[in-house]
């Protein structure tokens, strides 16, 4: 090759590669889910947020069409017992994760409009303090029985 074709070569492969790699600035869903649970009551939305951005993302709501109110909660201990606490932000910086998992920070669906069985898909949005709306389906799972 002559050197200006190689070096609009390296150039277009250097923006491609550039333009796909992941500090581009996406937060990446992982596997969001959610355990099934009785007709009324209020359901949980677990995953992994990868905050592969250069700046540190800050979630401070989340809605959704399928529930009449949605919080983001922690779990705290107090007096010994383990009680779910709404958590103003979440925050997950330049390149860290936020696992969202049973026993601890989760996405409450709360006030079910309809009956979401196994299967089921829910629509969430993560919404951060900049306005910016995430989109994710959680996929309703059956609730597995401890020892079976
Ligand atoms: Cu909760």
């Amino acid at each position: 090759m002559h050197s200006i074709t190689r070096f609009l070569f390296f150039l277009t492969l250097a923006v491609l590669l550039a333009a796909c790699s992941p500090s581009s600035g996406e937060v990446e869903i992982i596997d969001p889910w959610t355990p099934e649970a009785p007709p009324g009551r209020m359901m949980a939305g677990f995953m992994q947020i990868d905050n592969h951005r250069a700046d540190e993302i800050v979630l401070v709501d989340a809605e959704s069409p399928q529930f009449g109110h949605v919080e983001i909660h922690t779990m705290v201990m107090e007096d010994g017992v383990m009680r779910m606490r709404r958590l103003e932000e979440l925050r997950i910086p330049a390149g860290q994760t936020a696992m969202l998992e049973p026993g601890g920070l989760h996405i409450m669906l709360i006030e079910p409009l309809d009956d979401y069985p196994a299967g089921s898909l829910l629509d969430i949005e993560l919404i951060t303090g900049d306005g910016e709306r995430i989109k994710l389906q959680s996929e309703v799972r059956p609730r597995t029985r401890p020892g079976g």
